[in-house]
């Protein structure tokens, strides 16, 4: 447990000393040890100076080396912990080891594991250095080999990367088979897999003619339920093909599902490996949301194959090179599925309440980062979904055909390359021949920029003077910020609620559109509309055209007007949250009370119409009459107030569901299902807004509400439609809850993720008795703490969407977080730095539970031995 805590910075970056052409592997698969044999074949770069030949390897057990087939004398290396040193090599030579490992005793699920039966492998980002002696850094590119040797009865099924060139039976019970992969590639991406699985097949014929064999493998109970992951895969292969012109480049694409996952997949070459949650789904085990981030992962990891696997990145600081073009290419792939506005909104609301959080906080970081201690703590959503909004904005600006040429110019400039996040910028720059130098700061700067607003209107002149002043506060490490390049999406209304058409003073370009795009460069502008025969009604960042704090000054009028009116529907939809924002962070305040009144029936208005409008899209209406989450509305307090923020938006709710109920009603009724269940968006759609009107009418609380939870549970066709009467039920006093979920549990049948639900559902309830319940489910027969998806069920929905009962005021939903934690450490280290992060706003709290906060983090970072992982999230939460 005793890992290095050095700090490594992007300056320090050097070349490797070696290039590695070939890796030979053997695996001997074994219950009790696992043999690895290694045959690298391994060059000197001619610029690189003489020197001992350092690899990484973590705690591996060496049974033999040989350096050209010759023994080495125990004099001629040196072992430690975490490499090897072979003292003298010449410059060019084949290096062979042999190391035993125990693949069943890794609970850390970095390296080969076990997951049940199944043995697979998690090499990202240095899990490699755990199978056997190699340089575990991605600017490494090598061709495998790998051959698999195991009992044939207990792990029929074989896998690695690439094609399988052999297979063999070995006569002793056991079989073989050898992989090669054609394309180098760095060892992150190596992966095998050894069980007794089944496998669902199909096939894909590409643009240019060639077959590929699809096939998923998961254990043979789940046979049924990878339908949908199929036809996710196919759907991301033809997208890809038509909107970036890639083609994939094997003739075979494996994806295994397992249990036991700190991730949600990951994209090794040829042979992903996923966590079961993102694979296996059917109506009555899956929501709606499980079905769609099925088919977000699933798209996720097939574009890795060319951003990320194919070009990949010269060191870890590059992460969101790969992961933030990834994930906007998964985004715009959903968007082009579903309703193109409720993705945006719901891909905003992650960012926005998730990733605004981190940036307000003691692990602020850029989407870049300049340093670290572990990277396992850098997969984060500022590298993930901050970087995808950096790749949304470039796209913004230099428009959508350019943006894909760059694209396109980038992976064939650095194919078969390690790259770096200045390599993709030259390539767009080159593309779109734009001047991206200031635009390069989003990805060194931390934190989020606030821009506000003032406007002027001169009658007399029949202009608009907008003036954009930008301010980004202060991050760890980070005191003064620069000014950024930001993009703004800008249209205006007329009063009728019309568009009007743009006319930027002095510049011609943008004449005649009803939307156009402002770039802000400068602390503080001012820009002038001009033939304005009357005030307009602005709206800025169409679409969120920026991840900053947008500060406006519009009345709750304006705002209920842009929540009927804008033809932008994100902007709709943001204008309605920020008057909700508004009622209930005022509502909680004495002073403010009867402008929050006021509001109020503004917003019952709006909702009124928006539940009367049969021509809008259902699924948009369910946004649109969503409250702001607790979460969010904690963001923009200085200081939490915890219990004001829940008793602020459940008034709110009631009194809309008071006000509102016969409509809530008739939408409800209007909604039921006809027909089988369909992850179409229609049916999606309708699915959301009919459970949006139930946890309204549940807000009642009456005896009719009650019968219309239970009778919504009871006729459930569908998890979707059973989860969200299960949830309203469990938050609601009386018996009808505890029944529910005993009935949930039964039907569960031993199925994990179903499982996952049962716990996640009671670790979210608002109810005073949650801790207690918590308690007792930690001791459940079903709880697995070695199981990451059951502990992130329990105890991270507790402690990241439970903000009432987490933070409860006498401090035991802390000490409870902090149990875990450190029961945690020495199993999953990458799991207990994730979980520690519950504890990373505590400055932001009132001063007992700050202090109280504090004491856990200080009883934690004081344990005799942490893990890397957890000490430096830990320290820095303290700094
Ligand atoms: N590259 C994967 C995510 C991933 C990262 C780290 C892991 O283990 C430490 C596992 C998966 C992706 O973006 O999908
Ligand atoms: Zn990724």
């Amino acid at each position: 447990m005793a890992k290095r805590a050095e700090t490594i910075y992007l300056k320090d970056y050097t070349a490797p000393a070696f290039w590695v052409d070939s890796v030979d592997l053997h695996f001997e698969l074994g219950e009790e040890q696992t043999r690895v044999a290694s045959r690298l074949a391994l060059r000197r770069r001619p610029d690189s100076p003489s020197g001992a030949l350092v690899l990484d390897g973590d705690k591996l057990e060496l049974e033999q080396i040989l350096l050209d087939g010759r023994p080495l004398a125990a004099n001629e290396y040196l072992l430690d912990d975490e490499s090897l040193t072979v003292l003298a090599v010449p410059e060019s030579f084949v290096l062979e080891t042999t190391v035993v490992i125990r693949p069943q005793d890794n609970t850390a699920l970095e390296g080969l594991y076990r997951s049940g039966n199944i043995f697979c492998t998690q090499c990202e980002a240095e899990g490699f250095r755990k199978i056997t002696y190699f340089f575990d850094r991605p600017d490494v590119m090598s061709r495998f080999t790998t051959t698999i040797v195991a009992d044939k009865q207990s792990y029929p099924v074989l896998l690695s990367n690439g094609n399988c060139i052999d297979r063999q039976d070995l006569g002793d019970g056991r079989h073989s088979a050898t992989w090669q992969d054609p394309f180098a590639k760095p060892c992150y991406l190596f992966a095998l897999v050894s069980g007794d699985l089944g496998c669902v097949e199909d096939r894909f014929t590409t643009c240019s003619g060639r077959e590929v064999a699809l096939e998923i493998y998961v254990e043979k109970h789940n046979l049924d339920k990878c339908a949908h992951a199929m036809h996710a895969l196919k759907k991301a292969m033809r997208w890809d093909e038509e909107t970036y012109g890639l083609e994939y480049d094997l003739d075979i694409y494996m994806i295994v599902a397992v249990d036991d996952f700190n991730m949600g997949a990951m994209e090794n070459k040829g042979l992903n490996i996923f966590n079961s949650k993102y694979v296996l789904a059917r109506p009555e085990t899956a929501t709606d949301a499980d079905f769609q981030a099925i088919e977000g992962v699933i798209a996720h990891e097939y574009f890795h194959n060319w951003t990320g696997n194919r070009v990949t990145c010269r060191d870890w600081f590059q992460l969101s090179l790969k992961e933030g073009l990834t994930v906007f290419r998964d985004q715009h792939f959903s968007s082009d599925q579903v309703s193109r506005a409720v993705k945006r909104i719901e891909d905003v609301c992650v960012l926005r309440t998730h990733q605004f959080a981190e940036d307000t906080g003691p692990l602020a970081h850029a989407v870049r980062p300049e340093h670290y201690q572990e990277i396992n703590n850098f997969y984060t959503v500022t590298v993930y979904n901050k970087g995808a909004e950096l790749v949304r904005m470039l796209q913004t600006i230099l428009g959508p055909d350019t943006f894909i040429r760059g694209v396109r110019r980038y992976l064939q400039h650095h194919d078969g390359q390690a790259a770096t996040v200045e390599d993709f910028l030259m390539a767009l720059r080159e593309a779109g021949n734009l001047d991206l130098q200031q635009f390069q700061r989003w990805y060194s700067q931390a934190g989020t920029p606030q821009v506000s607003i003032t406007s002027q209107y001169l009658a007399a002149e029949q202009a608009l003077e907008i003036t954009f002043e930008q301010f980004c506060p202060a991050t760890p490490g980070q005191a003064n910020k620069q000014p950024l390049h930001i993009p703004c999406k800008i249209g205006m209304l007329d009063t009728g609620g019309q568009p009007l058409t743009l006319q930027l003073s002095g510049d011609e370009a943008g004449t005649g559109t009803e939307e156009m795009v402002l770039h802000l460069r400068q602390d503080k502008e001012t820009l002038r509309f001009i033939n304005l025969p009357e005030p307009p009604v602005l709206s800025l960042f169409r679409q969120f055209s920026a991840p900053i704090r947008f500060v406006g000054e519009e009345s709750s009028q304006t705002l209920a007007f842009l929540l009927k009116h804008d033809s932008d529907s994100f902007n709709r939809w943001d204008a309605g949250q920020r008057l909700a924002e508004r009622i209930i962070l005022n509502g909680a305040n004495q002073s403010s009370r009867e402008t929050a009144a006021n509001d109020l029936d503004l917003l019952a208005a709006s909702f009124a119409s928006i539940l009367q409008d049969d021509s809008l899209d259902k699924g948009l209406a369910a946004k649109l009459l969503e409250l702001p989450n607790e979460l969010y509305l904690a963001l923009q307090m200085q200081e939490v107030d915890v219990e004001g923020i829940h008793t602020g938006r459940e008034q709110v709710r009631k009194h809309l569901a008071v006000n509102l109920r016969e409509l809530f009603r008739a939408v409800f009724n209007a909604s039921q299902s006809t027909g089988d269940y369909s992850v179409e968006p229609e049916a999606v759609g309708r699915r959301s807004l009919k459970n949006r009107c139930l946890w309204y009418l549940d807000a009642l609380d009456t005896e009719e509400s009650s019968q219309l939870v239970a009778d919504s549970y009871r006729s459930a066709t569908n998890m979707t439609d059973r989860i969200a009467a299960l949830m309203l039920s469990v938050d609601n006093s009386g018996a009808l809850g505890q029944e529910l979920l005993g009935d949930f549990y039964r039907r569960a049948e031993n199925d994990p993720l179903v499982l996952d639900k049962w716990f996640a559902v009671q670790a979210r309830s608002s109810k005073p008795e949650t801790l207690a319940s918590i308690k007792n489910l930690l001791s459940h027969s079903s709880y697995q703490p070695q199981n990451p998806n059951r502990v992130r069920a329990l105890i991270g929905t507790f402690s990241r969407a439970n903000p009432l009962r987490f933070h409860v005021s006498d401090g035991s939903g802390y000490a409870l977080l902090a149990e875990q934690i450190i029961a945690l450490d020495p199993v999953n280290p990458q799991l207990a730095g994730y979980l520690a992060g519950g504890f990373s706003a505590w400055r932001r709290y009132d001063e007992g539970r700050r202090k109280a906060m504090q004491q856990q983090l200080q009883r934690i970072v004081s344990l005799p031995k942490l893990s890397r992982d957890l000490s430096e999230v830990v320290t820095k939460m303290l700094e």
